[in-house]
């Protein structure tokens, strides 16, 4: 007899390999290695414009529409328009879907219309770059940081830290990442921050004071391509369904699968490696295997990433609403200086993730420990400690 969760099973193979494939799936994985299915070459850019591949595979006037929209964009995120040309602003994308360079003002001194246009970009971009800003004061980065939410702590509105990470005394809105020889670190694992809490931080800023001569990218992943880009059966599976998110084994808060971004109504998917525990109302080995597929899927798609080479003074602001992140790990023995401001929302309504549903009606995520309790940093017992040295990471 069939349990309940077992409705349609999401990880059913659909198709893979048979010819004409495209026409009825769009999901490019399950049963097979997902870079070998041949319709990447459409479905990709179908998920970073929100298309529908499916459509396009047997629409030829609706995928002419959708290349006619892929074309405007690609010209715009290359080359700019009226309004960043009347901020003094240009741009360069790292990659067609996520990530652009900005260039053409100093974060020390940002004029209204630059600040408008940057925020247009980085809800657009997901994450955005800046070059030379290494002459900023402590003051003028949060300066700039207010410029579009209110300043939280390190880890959001939690102000005590964790190992590896220090504020200097009298600016605890300063989050220092420091590495070199003999500390050394990197948040390299895939994650957005702080999806232990119930209020994570919408977007960070960070600076680099100094940059490893080689190694030391950060990578960022487009997290609406990513809900886009599964099939209708596993979306229509996810979709209000809840993931447990915890630090050093807790479950801490319960998060949707499916988040809507509260300023662009995008979905995105929302779970991640480094802090999501388990996904709700599944078998505990269900749970447990979807989310290797998911995370399969989700980081084996180099076409919904960037990668971001850091010199010294250069600065990514993302959004962890709809792109995660991880720093690469490969820069030991050299030195790694980063600077973070972190940013939260100015609207309370908007700061606890939610999935909108189809009535407009939000399902909010729900903190699952004590507030006290949340405010801790986890305790790693001393052996924890030694054997994870550089890994374990709360933000
Ligand atoms: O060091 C980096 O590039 C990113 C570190 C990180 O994960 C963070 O600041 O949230
Ligand atoms: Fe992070």
């Amino acid at each position: 007899m069939k349990s309940e969760n077992e409705v349609a099973d999401p990880l059913a193979p659909r198709d893979m390999n048979k010819p004409r494939a495209h026409r009825n799936r769009t999901d490019g994985w399950i049963g097979g290695r997902p870079d070998t299915w041949f319709g990447h070459y459409r479905e990709n850019p179908a998920s970073r414009g929100g298309a529908d591949a499916r459509r396009m595979a047997a629409d030829n006037d609706y995928a002419s529409d959708v290349a006619k929209d892929l074309r405007h964009d690609d010209a715009l995120f290359l080359n700019g328009d009226k309004e960043l040309e009347a901020a003094g602003l240009t741009i360069e994308s790292l990659s067609p879907g996520i990530g652009v360079e900005i260039r053409g003002f100093d974060m020390a001194n940002p004029t209204d219309a630059q600040i408008e246009q940057i925020w247009r970009l980085y809800l657009l971009r997901k994450v955005v770059f800046f070059r030379d800003q290494g002459h900023i004061n402590w003051d003028e980065h949060i300066a700039f940081g207010k410029c579009f939410a209110d300043i939280g702590f390190a880890y959001g509105r939690q102000r005590a830290l964790g190992r590896n990470y220090t504020s200097p005394s009298d600016y605890p809105e300063i989050l220092r990442l420091y590495a070199d020889e003999s500390q050394p670190f990197a948040a390299a694992n895939w994650h957005s921050d702080v999806t232990w809490s119930n209020q994570p931080p919408l977007g960070s800023i960070l600076l680099s004071r100094k940059s490893p001569p080689v190694g030391g990218d950060t990578v960022f992943v487009d997290c609406y391509a990513l809900w886009d880009s599964l099939s209708p059966t596993l979306k229509e599976f996810l979709q209000g369904r809840m993931a447990v998110h915890g630090r050093g084994g807790r479950d801490e808060a319960a998060h949707p699968i499916c988040r809507t971004h509260p300023e662009t109504g995008r979905n995105a998917l929302y779970i991640n490696p480094t802090f999501t525990n388990y996904i709700c109302d599944m078998a505990p080995e269900e749970s447990a295997k979807l989310l290797a597929k998911l995370y399969a899927k989700m980081y084996s798609t180099p076409e919904h990433t960037c990668r971001f080479r850091w010199r010294d003074g250069s600065v990514a602001m993302w959004d962890n609403r709809s792109c995660q992140h991880y720093a690469v790990a490969d820069f030991w023995p050299h030195e790694r200086k980063m600077e973070r401001v972190t940013i939260v929302d100015r609207s309370e309504e908007n700061e606890v993730p939610f999935w909108q549903d189809e009535n407009g009606k939000r399902h909010f995520s729900e903190r699952l420990a004590s507030q006290e309790s949340i405010d801790t940093p986890v305790g790693y017992g001393d052996d924890i400690l030694n054997y994870q040295n550089d890994t374990a990471s709360e933000a």
